[in-house]
């Protein structure tokens, strides 16, 4: 059966060939990609592209010193409760995943390489905000030279893989292999992200499993929970699944290993819009410095309310917090 190409494919192609500069061939490349009909027949012809565009860009990097373009520029202002930067193969529904959740403006189609420069976005999690970062794709022959620079300034990683991709079970062991290349340990639970002396960063995170509407996601998660043997905890969601979203945006704020306290003042309701977020295990004190710096120092007492406290309860300043407790301080 022939490829069957496109005139989009062909006009790419024709670009490709009248290119006279190096960003015009990329940009030639990275549509003929995109336009390319993506079937059993095409797979040899897809693999061929993408090698000669990952030579290409190495090319660019090398005559220029640098990233030839589309780099991502570490450093995106950080916003919300904490920044949670997606990674993944292309294709994988990185982009989908923000652009369900948030307002930002992701570009989806069912091509890869599709997200060319990093796009943040905000997500909700009940009454906390938390920036996710939808990144260019990560792909075993190429890798763009600014993600992983911004990976290390974010407070944690979350590992896209397809559960409806035929390599599905290989994503995790590259994107890992690739994590470690570049001196990035993404760890479960709730560490804070940490460079070591020796130059490693450690930040948490966990696996997104995307696609898990598709008929044969229930076997593809079986196997990679075998595959990653307990090493990440794995999120399966469906774009169309508005739980799965929700228990996503879960998994996002329990990285970040914070409770959420609402401040009273004294003969007023709690003001429940905005929580402040204190380090779990934390006490009324760091409660206190947060409201206002000079707190800690004018600490009196506090009243509580919570779930299992007697509601206005007095307690003293080493009194141990709880996500959800109200809190109103009393200074001298
Ligand atoms: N059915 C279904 N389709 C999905 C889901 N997530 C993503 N997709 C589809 O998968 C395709 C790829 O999604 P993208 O979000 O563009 O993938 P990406 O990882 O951002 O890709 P690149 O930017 O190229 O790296 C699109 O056609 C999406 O509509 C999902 O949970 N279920
Ligand atoms: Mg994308």
């Amino acid at each position: 059966m022939p490829a069957n190409l496109t005139q989009q494919y062909l006009m790419a192609e024709e670009r490709f060939k009248a290119a006279a500069t190096h960003d015009e061939k990329v940009d030639a490349l990275e549509e003929m990609i995109r336009e390319l009909p993506k079937h059993k027949h095409t797979e040899k012809m897809f693999a061929d592209l993408k090698t000669r565009l990952a030579k290409l860009r190495r090319e660019g990097e090398t005559k220029t010193g640098g990233p030839a373009r589309h780099s991502s520029e570490p450093g995106i202002k950080k916003e919300g409760a904490g920044q949670v930067v997606l990674l993944g193969a292309p294709n994988a529904g990185k982009s989908a995943l923000l652009g369900a959740m948030s307002n930002a403006p992701v570009e989806v189609t069912e091509y890869p390489f599709t997200t060319r420069k990093p796009v943040p976005g905000m997500i909700a999690f009940e009454d906390v905000r938390i920036q996710i970062v939808d990144t260019p794709s990560l792909d075993p022959q190429f890798q763009d030279p600014g993600l992983m620079p911004l990976l290390r300034q974010a407070d944690a990683a979350v590992i896209c893989i397809d559960l409806s991709a035929t390599e599905c079970l290989d994503q995790p062991s590259w994107a890992l292999a690739a994590l470690d290349e570049a001196r990035i340990d993404v760890v479960p639970g709730t560490v804070h992200s940490t460079v070591s002396q020796a130059g490693r960063t450690t930040m948490p995170g966990f696996i997104v499993a995307t696609h898990a509407d598709h008929p044969d996601a229930s076997i593809a998660m079986e196997f990679l929970a075998d595959a990653l043997a307990g090493r990440l905890p794995i999120v399966p969601i469906s774009t169309s699944d508005p739980v799965s979203l929700k228990a996503f945006a879960r998994a996002c704020f329990d990285l970040f290993g914070v409770v959420r306290i609402y401040c009273k003042q004294p003969g007023k309701e709690a003001d429940r819009d905005a929580p402040f977020l204190v380090p779990t295990g934390g006490t009324v004190l760091d409660f206190a410095e947060r409201v206002h710096k000079d707190f800690r120092e004018r600490f009196d007492f506090a009243r509580v309310w919570g779930p299992g406290k007697y509601d206005g309860q007095r307690v003293a300043r080493d009194y141990p917090v709880e996500d959800g407790d109200v809190i109103e301080l009393h200074v001298r």
